[in-house]
């Protein structure tokens, strides 16, 4: 493939980038680039060189599927090709439209002159993959725009329109419309005899330097721990105000190579591309034309219906949200009108958009109004007798080609869509609580969805702003059913001889938001103690009591109840460990003939991790899971798996396949329930072949 085109159009050499889909800088195109430039400075009928891309993108940045590949550090590199221009004799124009992003924003600032498009998107989010600008951005960027604005734009790796720096040195101009044909009437332009501008011969000037970047090292100080990234990028920044350029660019290299080795940078690619690899269904091609999704039905008008109808009316689809009485109607409407409220009251939305929001919702208590909705998500009572009816109602009113989608975070979507006589037309779409706020959607397909249903509902989770991964039919579906291996895991420790407040702070400092007995204490524990009881009478012999039984049975059910696995005072909702709780456990031990033991949190957090990684590599061996990229999209958007850690099945990898395989066999050996630790067939063989898990 050609990297990249050269064409001569009226002395002036026009370098096109071609390496869709962004013109990443791999290392064909940066070959091809100064094969370019040589080639025009050869030739004396050539006065300038134009170089661009495609309207979708000059470029977005070095090609990240190089990194950690020896084509990365191939010549040429990219600070070479930018060497190139800035040293090349005839002048070299850069016409900058679509996303001109990371090393393609360098590589433009080694161009003599930019030309851009109003609306191009220009920004070096390098620190949002862990790493900073390293070939040249932090050096180059504060010399054409002032010290604050390059400080801010690389600590954030915020992206912005070309048209609000149009007055810096960035842009030499910014023009609507397409900027090669401008790029090349400026390069026409140039008087021959005037010396070339060069980025790298610009002095930073700023007065209030060493207070702007005590602020910023301020900034980033608290996150730092975890993310190492932002505090490397005011450093190398603050070296563009106190170092020569040369010595700048190889402090700025120095701290790229370190970031690039981190694991956290690695955690963040692996998420970069774990979360555009999850919305691409082997057997449903790119192109399946999608179903339109103009006006939605939402059955239930509770916390959950409530929340997903937002999702809908913050995109500006129109729902019609169902339930069986007038007052529970009115209650949801309330609640989204305050949730809203909340919201502009914290600025981040007008009283017009809140109004605009409210005007998209309708109410109705009859099915006979959602005949017009092309999708309908019921978020009603989870049990499989109130779905039947639902559905069998949904079937007889919704117009054919609508799609029906469930809620449900554990029910078997394919029984749900026997309810009607369109099973390829029913899916599950799990939200999670809050629904309106949380990243994640399961889409759940079930042995008869559609094709298009799911490349439709797919299409539709990314527009309303989730994050959205494919899960096949199983109990708990990935999420869920990887969340009671982890609860029991932390369970056994317990029972071992680690109290609740030191398994929470282990799993804390490994990175989770909270501990799972803290979030069992937030989210109540009384409804995991009616599912027991219900399994329990369905089952006397078979049933295990859990301690959350006793603690239920005491009338702990968490903070609504000031007490459950921790005491609160009143109006506190920070946890204060009960000596009635570690008693109440201790009897418990005692009943089992468990004598505790003294535990590291280091194992604490194995158990925990690996039980998820473990459940993780049975759900892909099953093929619930396409990847073990979407398990780990599932965790760290769902479930508050840390980001710096990149998910469970990242983090399982990164640890060793073969180091964690032989933890899940001595955590069995001395288990009550060894069968919980089997590995999976799957880690096994990975751990043996050393082969990563895909
Ligand atoms: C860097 O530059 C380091 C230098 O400072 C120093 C070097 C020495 N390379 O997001 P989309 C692919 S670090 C290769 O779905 P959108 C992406 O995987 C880099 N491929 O579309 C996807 O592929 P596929 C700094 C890339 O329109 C396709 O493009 N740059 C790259 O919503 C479409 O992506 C960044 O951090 C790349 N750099 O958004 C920019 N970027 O179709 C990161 C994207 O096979 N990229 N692809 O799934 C982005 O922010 C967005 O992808 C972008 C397009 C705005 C470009």
């Amino acid at each position: 493939m050609d990297h990249a085109f050269y064409e001569e159009k009226d002395g002036i050499a026009v370098i096109t980038f071609n390496n869709p889909p962004v013109n990443g800088l791999s290392h064909g195109l940066r070959k091809a680039i100064v094969e370019g430039v040589d080639r025009a400075n050869n030739n004396t009928a050539i006065r300038a060189i134009v170089l661009g891309g495609t309207e979708r993108a000059f470029s977005g940045g070095a090609d990240v599927t190089e990194f950690g590949t020896p084509k990365a550090g191939q010549a040429p590199t990219l600070r070479t090709v930018i060497e190139v221009l800035e040293q090349s004799a005839k002048p070299v124009v850069a016409a900058i439209n679509g996303v001109c992003l990371g090393g393609g924003l360098e590589l433009a600032l080694g161009a003599h002159y930019r030309v851009a498009a109003a609306a191009a998107r220009v920004g070096l989010p390098e620190v949002k993959l862990g790493i900073l600008p390293g070939a040249g951005g932090t050096q180059r960027l504060p010399r054409v725009l002032g010290l604050e604005k390059a400080l801010n734009m690389i600590v954030s790796g915020q992206v912005v329109k070309a048209a609000t720096l149009a007055d810096s040195a960035l842009f030499d101009k910014v023009v609507e419309g397409d900027p090669q044909a401008a790029a090349i009437d400026f390069a026409k332009g140039l008087a021959s005899d005037v010396p070339l501008k060069r980025v790298r011969d610009l002095a930073v000037s700023d007065a209030d330097a060493d207070a702007l970047l005590l602020n910023a090292r301020n900034a980033v100080k608290a996150g730092s721990a975890r993310f190492p990234a932002p505090a490397a990028c005011v450093e190398a920044v603050a070296a563009s105000t106190n170092m020569a350029f040369d010595d700048g660019l190889a402090f700025e290299r120095q701290q790229f190579t370190q970031l690039l080795n981190s694991s956290e940078s690695l955690a963040l690619r692996h998420v970069f591309a774990a979360e555009r690899a999850a919305t691409k269904i082997p057997d449903v091609p790119a192109d399946t034309p999608l179903r339109p999704i103009n006006r939605v039905g939402v059955i239930g008008a509770g916390t959950m219906g409530g929340g997903i109808s937002m999702n809908y009316l913050n995109a500006g689809i129109p729902v019609v949200l169902l339930e069986q009485k007038e007052e529970a109607l009115q209650r949801g409407v309330a609640t989204i009108r305050k949730n809203y409220e909340n919201t502009m009251k914290k600025g981040r939305i007008t009283a017009e958009q809140v109004e605009e929001r409210m005007n998209l919702l309708s109410t109705t208590l009859s099915y006979d109004a959602l005949g017009e909705v092309d999708l309908v998500i019921e978020a009603v009572f989870e049990d499989m007798g109130v779905k039947e009816v639902v559905f069998r109602e949904l079937d007889r009113v919704i117009k054919p080609g609508a799609i029906l989608a469930s809620n449900t975070s554990t029910l078997d979507v394919d029984q749900i869509a026997a309810f009607t006589k369109r099973p390829q037309d029913v899916i599950g779409l799990h939200f999670f609580s809050p629904a309106n706020v949380m990243k994640l959607l399961e889409i759940v397909r079930g042995a008869k969805t559609a094709k298009d249903v799911l490349a439709t509902c797919i299409d539709m989770g990314k527009k309303i702003g989730k994050k959205p991964v494919v899960s096949g039919v199983c109990d708990g579906f990935i999420g869920n059913r990887m969340l009671y291996a982890y609860r029991d895991a932390a369970d056994e420790v317990m029972l071992q001889g680690a109290a609740p407040s030191q398994i929470d702070r282990a799993l804390e400092n490994f990175g989770f938001a909270m501990g799972p007995y803290r979030v069992g204490d937030l989210a109540g524990l009384d409804i995991g103690w009616a599912i027991r009881k219900r399994k329990k009478e369905a089952d006397p012999q078979g049933y295990e009591e859990v301690v959350a039984d006793r603690l239920c049975e005491a009338g702990r059910f968490g903070q609504k109840t000031g007490a459950g696995w921790y005491r609160y005072v009143a109006g506190d909702r920070k946890p204060q460990v009960d000596p009635e709780v570690e008693n109440l456990i201790e009897t418990f031990r005692k009943e089992k003939g468990v004598t505790s033991r003294k535990i590291s949190d280091q194992e604490i957090v194995e158990r925990c991790v690996y039980a998820l990684a473990n459940e993780g590599a049975k759900i892909l061996e099953e093929g619930i899971a396409l990847r073990a990229s979407d398990i780990d999209i599932v965790y760290l958007n769902g479930y508050g798996f840390p980001l710096h850690r990149g998910g469970p099945m990242h983090y399982a990898q990164q640890a060793g396949l073969f180091n964690v395989v032989r933890a899940l066999r001595q955590f069995g050996a001395t288990s009550a329930r060894p069968q919980a630790w089997q590995p999976a067939a799957l880690l096994e063989k990975h751990a043996e072949s050393g082969d990563a898990l895909k």
